[in-house]
């Protein structure tokens, strides 16, 4: 006889209800980073809802400014800025935000707040326009200054073992809130028919090895000889190529299927492209949690304290025994 169970499957954990039931594995636990993090999720509704509905609303395409980077701002990236900022200081738990897209560190005026955020509102510029997979990245850091005082740079200056959580949203086919605190990685799908991010992926972790590479070849002659040696035998071993174009797309599939991503330096990017404070050091996080890893080349990432506010960086990141390839080719380099 069926049981009605049988056919009335759980809808799974709320994102709420895991937070509060975690809350005690959180670093000085006393409710306020579980806010944090669930102001960043409410945000991360508000940002999927615009995206789904960009086309129809006029806010694709350029919004006519630059950031400090000198890259062109979309309307979508602006619209994510104001919205994720916006969250972050109305909860009252952040004293202070950096932000891709803008160009000095934000003052919340919330003295009281003990933690710090560095996020990339919306990630994979290239990507908004033409319906591809987007993502906001964040990294969370208890300040160093006291509480009570302003935020300075000094809070936001910490290495990347520092950080007391980690996450992002991709924007995707679904959409997904994946986030550490330091305890394994799990991630949630949003069930926009409920408001809810729903735990999907709990516990997850990076296969070890795997026959995947993301990287933006169209710069291969730019690359050092290492890397390229890297590609070749990529090739010679028929690897797949996997290159969205967007790093949370990129590395959500290679934490999911196992593969590497690379963003070496270039004669363009001498320093790599991404990010050290809201790209690197976030998804770094991660990795190392699902059991991955990632270098720039020289170092564990999470081992680099930022110097500057927009910090760029080579990243290598993936699956553990594929970074650790890469890491020898280009400690060989060092050596002669
Ligand atoms: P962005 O933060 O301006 O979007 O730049 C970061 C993006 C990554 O998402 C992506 O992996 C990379 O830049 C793509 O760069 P390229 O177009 O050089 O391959
Ligand atoms: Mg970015």
């Amino acid at each position: 006889m069926t049981r009605h169970e049988d056919f009335v499957l759980p809808v799974g954990t709320a994102l709420d209800r895991f937070i509060s039931r975690h809350q005690e594995q959180f670093p000085y636990a006393t409710g306020e980073l579980s806010q944090l993090l669930r102001d960043i999720a409410l945000a991360g509704k508000i940002v999927n809802r615009e995206i789904n509905r960009a086309g129809l609303l006029n806010i694709t395409g350029n919004f006519g400014n630059q950031n400090i980077q000198g890259e062109e701002q979309q309307k979508l990236d602006v619209i994510a800025n104001v919205r994720f900022i916006r969250a972050l200081r109305n909860g009252g738990e952040v004293c202070g935000i950096i932000s891709e897209e803008e160009d000095e560190l934000i003052d919340t005026g919330n003295m009281e707040g003990k933690y710090v955020v560095a996020i990339d509102p919306l990630d994979g510029s290239s990507n908004i326009d033409v319906n591809v997979s987007i993502g906001t990245i964040f990294s969370i850091y208890r300040r160093t200054s006291p509480v009570g005082t302003p935020v300075t740079w000094q809070d936001f200056q910490q290495y990347g073992t520092k950080q007391v959580a980690s996450g992002y949203l991709l924007y995707g086919s679904s959409t997904m809130l994946v986030y550490t605190t330091g305890h394994g990685v799990n991630g949630f799908t949003y069930e926009p028919s409920l408001g809810e991010f729903i735990l999907s992926h709990a516990d997850m972790k990076m296969p070890k090895d795997a026959k995947s590479y993301s990287v933006n070849e169209g710069n291969y002659y730019d690359f050092p000889e290492e890397v390229r040696e890297y590609l070749d035998n990529c090739k010679k071993n028929r690897f797949s190529a996997r290159y969205i174009g967007s790093l949370v797309a990129d590395f959500h599939r290679n934490l999911l299927k196992g593969g590497i991503y690379l963003y070496p330096p270039t004669q363009k990017a001498p320093e790599g492209k991404l990010r050290l404070m809201y790209e690197a050091h976030a998804l770094a996080f991660i990795a190392e949690q699902a059991g991955g890893k990632a270098t720039d080349g020289k170092r564990r990432i999470l081992d680099i304290l930022p110097s500057s506010l927009h910090q760029r960086v080579p990243l290598y990141i993936g699956s553990e025994n594929m970074v650790i390839e890469i890491m020898e080719l280009l400690k060989e380099k060092v050596l002669v």
